[in-house]
């Protein structure tokens, strides 16, 4: 692995979804997971995401890095306008170790009679020393 660390979505462990031309499309509440071994140091993650709206609130995002830091965000890239956009945590990793990386969905909702299905869209994930 060389820094930056490029993670395609499509390439992570997926609870649920499938692929989508650029990446993972999270259709139900769940996460896309990988295992970094990581040396101590200030890291950036940023998150490539874009949302498909329902009832007019985009997808809700949680992204983690196991108990080293984690950032909530909603995602008002708009997947229908083919917009996306970079959400960003940092987090301080002070010992060498394998640490789990999450990008998490939780307000997934689905009304097909309405036309309603929101969903959280991960192209990929860049991961930084910030201090190097
Ligand atoms: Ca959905
Ligand atoms: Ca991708």
């Amino acid at each position: 692995m060389v820094f930056p660390l490029v993670i395609e979505a499509e390439q992570m462990t997926a609870t649920v979804g499938g692929p989508t031309a650029s990446g993972w499309n999270i259709h139900s509440d769940g996460c896309l997971s990988e295992t970094l071994t990581l040396c101590p140091g200030a890291l950036q993650i940023t998150v490539v995401a874009s949302s498909d709206y329902a009832l007019g609130e985009p997808a809700r995002m949680v992204v983690r890095l196991a108990d080293e830091g984690q950032a909530e965000f909603d995602v008002s890239a708009n997947h229908k306008e083919e917009e996306w956009e970079e959400y960003t945590v940092n987090v301080l990793v002070s010992e060498l170790d394998r640490y789990p990386l999450t990008v998490e969905f939780i307000n997934a909702y689905y009304a097909p009679g309405d036309g309603e299905d929101r969903n959280l869209l991960v192209d990929k994930v860049v991961v930084t020393y910030t201090d190097q």
